[in-house]
């Protein structure tokens, strides 16, 4: 059996964790997320808020790609005809502080959030390997309107790590999505980010209530440290 250190419980619940059963999910790590001229960017946003899971990220993915953990990244995007784009969507983001250029609409990086183009791009330091599952979501759930369930079910996976950005609106919309499915979900905080710190504080705190309601959280260290070790409950 394999426990990983998190709270409220070492997880998995069982410590039924091999890299067979077990994903990790990379979640929009795209320039317009954080990188400069990207759709956060013009919104105004510190980007070393969403920036700072780069360096975790990376440290997982070089722990798990070798031990043969599925690795997943998601893309937030929709089609260049936009017919994906729900109206109230558009209208919203075209409000976000950046003088009505909102999602589907040209910014420094391409037309903001439209497949294809550079600011949807996943960032260099975390490109994709190749045989690497990428799914493209045009909402915030990486469930919702994707064939990622079908997938996982497909490979027999039934635990996730859930990293990437932004912690309270992508991420923790995928972790209720999978949670609901009955999967198996951690949230590695440091691997996490958001626009707002106290909005990634408080999304990292209701994973934790009732005991757990939506899984668990720990850090990158402490699922390094496990998954090279198989340690028993700690
Ligand atoms: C947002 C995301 N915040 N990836 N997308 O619109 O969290």
């Amino acid at each position: 059996m394999t426990f990983v250190a998190a709270t409220p419980y070492p997880w998995p619940y069982d410590g039924n964790l091999r890299p067979d059963n077990t994903a990790l999910v990379v979640i929009d790590m795209q320039t317009d997320f954080c990188g400069v001229g990207g759709y956060v960017d013009k919104m105004g946003y510190d980007l070393s808020l969403t920036r700072a899971p780069v360096g975790p990220i990376g440290a997982l993915l070089a722990a798990m790609r070798p031990l043969g953990y599925t690795i997943i990244h998601t893309r937030e995007g929709h089609r260049p005809d936009l017919s994906d784009l729900p109206a109230n969507k558009r209208w919203r983001s075209q409000r976000a502080g950046t003088n009505g250029v909102g999602i589907g609409d040209m910014g420094p990086c391409g037309r903001i959030l439209v497949r294809g183009e550079p600011g949807w791009e996943i960032i260099p330091e975390l490109a994709p390997l190749p045989g690497e599952i990428i799914i493209d979501k045009p909402g915030k759930g990486s469930f919702c309107a994707t064939d990622l369930e079908l997938i996982l079910h497909t490979r027999g996976i039934r635990n996730l790590v859930l990293t990437g950005i932004t912690t309270d609106v992508c991420v923790h919309t995928t972790m209720r999505e999978a949670n609901d499915r009955g999967f198996e979900c951690v949230l590695v905080e440091d691997a996490t980010g958001a626009t707002d710190r106290g909005n990634h504080e408080a999304a990292l705190k209701m994973i934790q209530m009732q005991g757990g309601v939506f899984g668990a959280v720990t850090g990158t260290g402490a699922l390094i440290e496990a998954i090279g070790t198989s340690s028993g409950r700690p």
